[in-house]
């Protein structure tokens, strides 16, 4: 049976009834039907869906009975859906399919469903069907609350809050009712006498917060507290008797996208950056996709497990990828309880959408049940309207954009998301698409030319270069994405690799996994130009040391490429490039096994990369990169909020919201702008050293900096490379690597920094890597392991196979002949099996 494409695919539930006579309104909530269906209560024909983003609320009370009921829902193939769709419209929405290399199904833009199910360049085509969210019934005497909204706003160290209630009324009644808010844990709550009707069913409700009440704002983790609170509305009739009540749990905070001038002059362009609670913050993290193809399989356990990575990356911000899905409401409230700000695209991606009268109408339902879903998460900081089209109708993606296509994006990229979420939610900024050009895409009407240094955020994908180097990355405001793709462990391939042919590099398998033009190879030339490839005449030892290979590539060039990113948040060049505020890496965790972009592999299991984002995220970071002829020490410090000697500038406000006399005023006038938040400083002392690979424990050269630092990011150290290598007495750049630290070399912020790449591996000297000791510690799940070494060793990588869990760093470079770690277990194991499941390489155990 083709799943796809089966169009009888049914639900049956049968419901015992005691009382319907009694209540007013009853109420089938499905909260996530997936996709194309009918729902039908005792055979008859109740409801129709089409989207599956949508909640659909379905007054059943005529349909039921006393006694047994029976609900059915039958599910059409999306799959045929979107087919039909195609072959009955004469405009022909682009692209009609994915990429061959995706191995996908057509036409997907038809259906409001997870675009990437339908194959992705990460993820495979499995264009599922079915209940995918909760199914319930609720009865009531005629009122029923379905969601309520929050609002936060300050002024001086006065609060005010707001409140939107969306309720549900049985037509042709009249309920005079009485909404009482609450706050609770406070004394705090407020009233107001409404007539509710079908037609009047929204109450709004605003309220000065008391400053005696001391409420305390909600921060982004790393800048304060994630204080939540929550709030009860009760709808009550005249008699005092409740009808529906409902709680949501919110925090107090501003959001403001600043998009100030950088000099006096317009041509240099516009910052793209957050301040949250007004203060500036540069947004560390990455994107988030579909973590499982099937999304009853993302349990609440795999999501807290998730995010605690995301936590101990020192990520702040996760950006939800227009491809995937609006995530569960688990996910937004670990985000609120964790401190991670979420960027959310509407789910919308690289491809024209149609703009007919009946898919505008679904959108909107979309549009207005989402934002009301969300709003009331402080997490959920900014939106977009879409991933990757306006950029695509650009640069022509999809073939020559017609007036027409123009005009339909228009229609529902402006017209319709962005003009409803204007209406939804004013606190929240947003932007039609990403990447774009920020405030020019709107003074354009919707339509610019993305991949502007000057404005807005950008995708920078940069593939075939130095990966290594600086020079090679762009300076946009804020990188909304950019990577490098790798494989997976080879134990996760092993799972369904079957046998050893298929464990190949160029195995039809392995080739097969690839969705991405042109990917392997890719990989396969970037590890080149950095180290030998490795050579065992063992085909399957050669393909994991391969595997391991494409990990450190990856973690390398994003590793540089954030560091790049952190460094220019207070600089300025000479086109008025930087200030960049944002580095959201792509991407986070996988869908399935395979080759992406992903930090986190299917399952969880981390990557180099994501032990590189420990470090590279970190908030005091000591970043050494060569610069031309130089290599330069930087020291950002997340701490300080001050840019420093940044030209004192007028402020010239938020340009928040966006509406048409503030679009004319800007058409007009040209301003300044700035921000500052008075300095404060960091002292310390830098250490630096230099050491050769043959010289463990022995550096060539050492030198002390004491150091003050006023700006978040700040040039600290300097020195031409020649002289460097010359007064470190190395052969080479290849031969010398360079470690900076604060404080103390094992536990304060340290750096390592190779000088050159691995192309000749007599650099390297046969280390002896082992693992000497691995003790339990106090709580059962984190283990000590000694790891020693006779000589330095590059890229070490200690894996335990078949244990779950994390080690406190990995990927590392080892100059000491000793080294602690420790193993944070996921799963309950005893010292001997970890001990028997832990080996360990590095660079020099690949070649023969
Ligand atoms: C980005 C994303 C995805 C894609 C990724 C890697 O632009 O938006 O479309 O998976 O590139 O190619």
């Amino acid at each position: 049976m083709d799943l796809e494409r089966d169009n009888f695919k049914q639900f049956n539930v049968i419901i015992v009834m005691e009382k319907v006579n009694d209540l007013r309104q009853i109420l089938l909530i499905c909260e996530g039907l997936d996709t194309i269906s009918s729902v039908y209560i005792n055979n008859k024909l109740i409801g129709k869906t089409e989207n599956m983003f949508v909640r659909y609320i379905l007054d059943i009370k005529s349909d039921l009975k006393v006694g047994k009921n029976t609900i059915r829902i039958e599910f059409q193939s999306a799959v045929n859906y979107a087919l039909t769709k195609a072959n009955q419209t004469s405009h022909k929405i682009l692209p009609k399919c994915p990429p061959p290399e995706f191995h996908g199904e057509c036409h997907g833009h038809y259906v409001r469903k997870t675009m990437a199910s339908f194959g992705w360049d990460m993820a495979p085509a499995f264009v599922t069907s079915g209940i995918w969210r909760d199914i319930y019934i609720t009865g009531s005497n005629g009122v029923t609350i379905t969601d309520v909204t929050t609002q936060t706003e300050q002024d001086g160290d006065i609060w005010t809050l707001y409140v939107w209630i969306y309720t549900k009324i049985c037509p042709l009644h009249v309920y005079n009712s009485m909404i009482e808010i609450t706050l609770d844990g406070t004394n705090l709550s407020f009233t107001k006498n409404i007539n509710l009707t079908s037609e009047k069913s929204t109450i709004s409700m605003e309220h000065e917060i008391p400053k005696g009440l001391g409420v305390r704002e909600w921060w982004p983790r790393g800048y304060g507290k994630q204080n939540l609170y929550n709030l009860t509305v009760k709808i009550k009739d005249k008699l005092d008797i409740l009808q529906s009540q409902k709680t949501v749990r919110f925090g107090f905070r501003t959001v403001e996208l600043v998009q100030d001038l950088v000099s006096k002059y317009e041509r240099t362009g516009r910052t793209f950056y957050f301040k949250i609670n007004g203060r500036p913050i540069f947004l560390k993290g990455s994107n988030w996709v579909p973590i499982d193809s099937f999304p009853e399989r993302v349990t609440k356990a795999r999501l807290q497990n998730y995010m605690q990575s995301v936590v101990d990356a020192n990520m702040n911000c996760l950006r939800v990828w227009g491809g995937g899905n609006y995530e569960a409401d688990y996910f937004y409230d670990l985000s609120d309880e964790l401190g991670i700000l979420i960027w959310q695209d509407f789910m919308f991606s690289t491809s024209m959408y149609p703009a007919d009268e009946d898919f505008i109408a679904t959108v909107e339902d979309e549009i207005r049940y989402q934002v009301r879903r969300l709003k009331h998460h402080p997490s959920v900081f900014f939106y977009s309207g879409n991933n990757e089209i306006e950029i695509g109708i650009n640069q022509r993606w999809w073939g020559p954009t017609t007036p027409l296509y123009s005009a339909d994006y228009v229609k529902l990229f402006m017209n319709t998301i962005h003009d409803i979420y204007m209406e939804e939610d004013q606190s929240t900024p947003i932007i039609p698409s990403t990447p774009g050009n920020g405030i020019l895409t709107i003074l354009n009407g919707g339509l610019s030319e993305p991949g502007n240094n000057l404005y807005g955020d950008a995708h920078l994908y940069v593939y075939g270069k130095r990966f290594y180097t600086d020079f090679i990355y762009k300076t946009p405001r804020f990188a909304s994405e950019y990577g490098y793709q790798s494989y997976p462990s080879s134990e996760l391939l092993n799972s369904f690799y079957n046998t050893d042919e298929d464990m190949f590099y160029e195995s039809p398998l392995n080739d097969h996994r690839q969705h991405h033009f042109n990917g392997n190879k890719q990989m396969l030339d970037l590890t080149r130009m950095y180290m030998k490839l490795p050579n065992s005449t063992d085909t399957v030892k050669q393909f994991k040391d391969l595997l391991y290979c494409t990990q450190i590539v990856q973690a390398i060039g994003i590793r540089t490429e954030t560091e790049h990113f952190r460094r220019w948040q207070c600089d300025v060049g000479e086109y008025g490039e930087g200030r960049t505020m944002g580095a959201l890496y792509w991407m986070l965790a996988d869908t399935w096994p395979g080759p992406t972009w992903s930090s986190l592999e299917y399952g969880g299991k981390w990557k180099m990369l994501h032990y590189y984002a420990q470090h590279f995220f970190a908030p005091v970071l000591i970043s050494p990169f060569i610069n031309f002829d130089k290599l330069c020490i930087y020291i950002i410090n997340d701490n300080i909020t001050n840019c420093g000697d940044m030209e004192t500038k007028e402020d010239s406000g938020t340009l928040w919201p966006i509406n048409s006399s503030l679009i004319s005023y800007l058409r007009n006038i040209l301003h300044t702008g700035g921000y500052g938040v008075p300095a404060n400083n960091f002292m310390e002392t830098l250490n630096i050293r230099v050491y050769s690979y043959d010289n463990i424990e022995k550096p060539n050269f050492i030198e002390e900096i004491p150091f003050q630092s006023v700006k978040t990011a700040e040039l600290i150290y300097e020195i031409k490379v020649y002289e460097l290598i010359k007064r470190a007495g190395c052969r080479s750049i290849n031969n010398c690597f360079v470690v900076c630290y604060i404080g103390d070399m094992e536990t304060g912020p340290v750096s390592w920094y190779p000088l050159g790449q691995f192309n000749d591996v007599s650099i390297l000297r046969k280390p002896n890597l082992k693992i000497a000791s691995v003790e339990v510690t106090h709580d059962n799940h984190t283990f000590e392991i000694k790891l020693t070494t006779e000589e330095v060793a590059v890229f070490v990588w200690i894996e335990a196979e078949g244990i779950k869990g994390r080690f406190s760093d990995n990927g590392f470079f080892m100059f000491t002949e000793t080294k602690t770690l420790l193993f944070f277990a996921w799963i309950t194991v005893d010292q001997k099996t970890l001990l028997e499941s832990l080996n360990v390489k590095s660079l020099f155990d690949i070649y023969t």
